[in-house]
């Protein structure tokens, strides 16, 4: 089994029984233009996300593992959207409502979509998730566990909101999670350091951290190291 660097102590990765989830990594939060941008976000915060996860996941495809992409959105008629949800924030312009790249958090508008550079394959599970947990009113779990999934790779945004809720959500229910601190992103500095410190304080209370590159290391195939190596 191998050993991952992370904090607060290795992660035991088992490939067969892991599965990398990444979270709502969507145009409406990572876009210039977008929603969150709208909302006075710096859209950079995120972006910087973009490139780690766009490596972590071509690796884990090579590999042959398991992957799945959640976005958190509603229904076109809004019938899962909870009215506090949607009231909350005093906005102008709430979910439901025309935004910079059609209706906000609504399934099928394009703002709603997963970012190109992360596109899902057809065969990749994707979670539409009306919460910020992506466990709650959603197959995940039976999904999971038809596959023999008991580790999560985490990665996505934001580290604070649909991370941490997503993380707790897996942790109560057995999981153990790995949250990448390069793959996951906050518009807010204060709260990336803060909701990694959660999830390892307490001895790992959570979960664990670490970084895509100690995963990639760990799944690469061993004539792919050779190469990188200058082997043959
Ligand atoms: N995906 C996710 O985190 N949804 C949010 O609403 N995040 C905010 O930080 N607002």
């Amino acid at each position: 089994m191998p050993l991952i660097r992370a904090e607060p102590y290795e992660f035991e990765f088992d490939p067969a029984r892991a599965g990398l989830i990444i979270i709502d990594m969507q145009r409406d939060f990572l876009e210039p233009g977008g929603f969150g941008e709208m909302l006075g976000n710096d859209v950079a915060q995120l972006r910087r996300t973009i490139e780690p996860n766009r490596r972590l996941l071509e690796a884990w495809r090579d590999a042959g593992l398991f992957v799945m992409h959640t976005r958190e959105g509603h229904r076109a008629d809004l019938s899962d959207l909870p009215p506090a949800k949607r009231m909350r924030g005093r906005s102008k312009t709430c979910i439901g409502d025309p935004g910079p790249m059609g209706r906000i958090l609504v399934r099928g508008e394009a703002g709603h979509d997963i970012i190109p550079e992360l596109y899902p394959l057809p065969d990749e599970p994707v979670i539409d998730k009306p919460g910020k947990g992506a466990f709650y009113a959603t197959d995940l779990e039976s999904i999971l566990k038809h596959r023999g999934i008991n580790q999560l790779v985490v990665t996505g945004v934001t580290t604070e909101v649909c991370v941490n809720t997503t993380v707790r959500e897996a942790n109560d229910r057995g999981f153990d999670c790995l949250v990448l601190e390069d793959c996951v992103g906050s518009y807010f500095p204060e709260f990336q350091a803060f909701g990694l410190k959660m999830i390892k304080a307490q001895g790992g209370i959570f979960g664990w951290v670490g970084t895509s590159s100690d995963v990639i290391a760990a799944i690469r195939k061993p004539v792919l190291i050779a190469k990188a190596a200058g082997g043959a």
